[in-house]
């Protein structure tokens, strides 16, 4: 411990205070005092250990390999959420202008936000009055939701539903004022599926959205705990 016991008289009528004014330290003092607040600046200054950086780096490498592709498959699932989650808001959409227009609204898959041209559904779809049931927007027809596109490294196509005339299979499904998906071929079953997949075709990492034959939408279950959701008629789905 440094004790200063001698210090220089200080000027009368002086407010300086004598334990921190080094002035007024003899020199040996000051030195002894320069001295400690050096070796201070040494202490927090000094850098890593060898052994401190291995521990970082041993760190950093646990938090990259454990916590990117637990971000990626964060984002992946948010992103499938928010796709699948917009097809059921536009056939709710469809099903409920249908019953409440007394009128067949058509929801296909389009790729111009006009005609229904793909069955590629990812690629965007429309909803829409079709008073003809001819599948495109015109005369009295009003354009009720439209989908430009979901994104990259996605697929969402349909099965089940019936094939409704010239259209290719999988593009369109039309509600009936009755709340039901239109039943083209007459045997009393118009349900089906849609499938939203991953374009690694794992159908584990799939979401899928149910229509009944009485038009109610549901979201897809694993009844049989194999980690792959369920069509509408039971079966395990299958990615493209
Ligand atoms: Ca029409
Ligand atoms: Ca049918
Ligand atoms: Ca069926
Ligand atoms: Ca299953």
């Amino acid at each position: 411990m440094i004790q200063i016991k001698q210090v220089h008289s200080l000027p009368k009528n002086s407010t300086a205070c004598p334990e921190i004014s080094l002035a007024y330290l003899k020199p040996s003092a000051r030195k002894i005092g320069f001295s400690y607040k050096t070796d201070m600046n040494i202490k927090n200054n000094r850098g890593f250990t060898l052994i401190e950086l291995m521990v970082t780096v041993a760190v950093l490498i646990v938090l990259l390999v454990v916590g990117v592709p637990e971000y990626r498959r964060m984002t992946e699932n948010n992103r499938q959420v928010a796709a699948i989650n917009t097809m059921i808001g536009d056939l709710n959409l469809a099903r409920t202008e249908a019953v409440k227009q007394g009128r067949t609204v058509t929801l296909c898959g389009s790729t111009d936000g006009a005609t229904c041209n793909t069955a590629n559904w990812e690629s965007g779809w429309i909803v829409f009055t079709d008073l003809d049931k001819e599948g495109d927007v015109d005369g009295p027809d009003v354009l009720i939701s439209r989908n430009t596109g979901l994104p990259a490294g996605l697929n969402l196509r349909t099965v089940g539903f019936d094939d409704i005339g010239a259209f290719t299979t999988g593009s369109i499904v039309q509600y009936q004022p009755t709340g039901q998906p239109r039943d083209f071929d007459g045997d009393n079953d118009s349900d089906g599926t849609f499938q939203l997949c991953e374009k690694n075709g794992d159908e584990k990492l799939a979401r899928v959205a149910n229509v009944t034959n009485l038009g109610r939408v549901a979201i897809g279950k694993d009844t049989d705990g194999d980690d792959v959701l369920e069509d509408v008629e039971g079966a395990d789905i299958t990615c493209p």
